[in-house]
C-alpha cells in the first residue's frame, strides 16, 4: 500500500468513528450538537488520530476497537482550532475551506462549541476498550491530558499570545532568548498534542516502555517539523490552498522559524528533524510500519 493509500483508507476510517461517535444533530438542545458536527466534520487532515492508528499498528495492534479513543484526538484538536478562531483570540473566518464555527452560530456558541468538544473527547477516551486493561488506558488518559494543559497546548498558546502582544515585532537579529522562546511555543502548542497521538496509539497497542521511549522521540521530532513546515507553508502558500487565511504569522508579528532564521534555514531544520523521526520510526519492528512515510508526509504537504 502506498502512504497516499494508506492515508486516504486511515482517514475514512477516522472520518466513520467521528460520524458514528458524536451525538446526532437533532440531540437537544440541537444548536451545540449542529456546531460540533459542523466544526468537526468540515475535513482536515485527521492527522493526530492516523499517528496514533499508525503508531499502534507499528506495535502489532488491532486497531478497531481502539478508534473511538483515537478520534478523541480530533475532538481535542478540532477544540483548539474553534477557540483559535474565536475575535478575542486570533479573528479568524475561515476554517478547513469554510466559515468558522463562531461566524456560522455565533461568538457564544462557538465557545461552548469548543468547551463541549474538549469535554466529549475524554468522555471517548474513558469508555471501555476491549483488550485493554483499565491501569494502560488510566495511563493513556493522564498522557493525552498533560499534552493538552495549561503546562501543554494551552502553556504554549499563552506564550504565542506573550510573544505577539504589543501589535507586529520588528525584524531584527535573533538571539538565543528569540529561538528558547520559539522552541517553547512550537513544543507546547503543536508538538505535545502530536506526540501525545503517537503515545497513545503505543500504550493503547500494549507497547513496552522502550517502544514508548522510541514513539517519545519519533513524536517530538515528527511535531516540531509539522509546526516549521506549518510556519513555512504560511509564507509560501495561498489561503485557496490552505483552507485558511495565509500570511496571518507576518501581519500579527508571531515568532515563527522563517521569521526569526529565514525559509532556507527553517527547511533545513525540518529536514533534520525528519531525519530524527525517520531513524526512531525505524527502530519499531512491527508488521505495518507507516510511522516514517508519514513523517515524510507531513514534511512535504502542501496544506
Ligand atoms: C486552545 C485556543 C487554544 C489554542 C491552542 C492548537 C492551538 C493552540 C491553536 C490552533 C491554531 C494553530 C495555528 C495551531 C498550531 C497547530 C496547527 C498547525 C494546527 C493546524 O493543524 P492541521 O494542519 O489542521 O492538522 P487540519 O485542518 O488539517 O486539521
Amino acid at each position: 500500500m502506498t502512504i497516499d493509500e494508506y492515508l486516504k483508507s486511515r482517514r475514512a476510517m477516522v472520518e466513520a468513528a467521528l460520524e458514528r461517535e458524536l451525538p446526532p444533530a437533532n440531540t437537544p438542545p440541537a444548536v451545540i450538537h449542529e456546531a460540533m458536527r459542523y466544526a468537526v466534520l468540515g475535513g482536515g487532515k485527521r492527522i493526530r488520530p492516523i499517528l496514533a492508528i499508525a503508531a499502534a499498528e507499528a506495535c502489532g495492534a488491532k486497531i478497531e476497537p481502539l478508534l473511538k479513543a483515537f478520534s478523541s484526538l480530533e475532538l481535542i484538536h478540532t477544540y483548539s482550532l474553534v477557540h483559535d478562531d474565536l475575535p478575542a483570540l486570533d479573528n479568524d473566518d475561515l476554517r478547513r475551506g469554510r466559515k468558522t464555527t463562531h461566524v456560522v452560530f455565533g461568538e457564544a456558541m462557538g465557545i461552548l462549541t469548543g468547551d463541549a468538544l474538549l469535554t466529549e473527547a475524554f468522555s471517548w477516551l474513558a469508555a471501555p476498550v476491549e483488550g485493554v486493561d483499565a491501569s494502560r488506558q488510566l495511563r493513556a488518559i493522564a498522557e493525552v491530558a498533560r499534552a493538552v494543559d495549561s503546562t501543554g497546548m494551552i502553556g504554549g498558546q499563552v506564550a504565542d499570545l506573550e510573544a505577539t502582544i504589543g501589535g507586529a515585532r520588528t525584524p531584527r537579529p535573533h538571539g538565543a532568548d528569540d529561538v528558547s522562546a520559539l522552541l517553547f511555543i512550537h513544543r507546547n502548542k503543536t508538538g505535545k498534542l502530536l506526540t501525545a497521538s503517537v503515545l497513545l496509539g503505543g500504550i493503547l497497542a500494549g507497547a513496552d516502555d522502550d517502544e514508548l521511549a522510541t514513539l517519545r522521540r519519533y513524536g517530538e521530532a515528527t511535531g516540531l517539523a509539522f509546526q516549521i513546515v506549518d510556519d513555512l507553508l504560511d509564507i509560501e502558500e495561498s489561503a485557496a490552498t490552505l483552507g485558511k487565511t495565509a500570511g496571518k504569522d507576518v501581519e500579527q508579528g508571531k515568532l515563527t522559524y522563517p521569521a526569526l532564521m529565514g525559509a532556507e534555514a527553517a527547511r533545513a531544520e525540518a529536514g533534520r528533524l525528519l531525519g530524527e523521526a525517520v531513524a526512531n520510526a525505524d527502530m519499531i519492528k512491527g508488521p505495518l510500519n507507516y510511522l516514517a512515510a508519514i513523517a515524510r508526509f507531513i514534511c512535504d504537504r502542501r496544506s
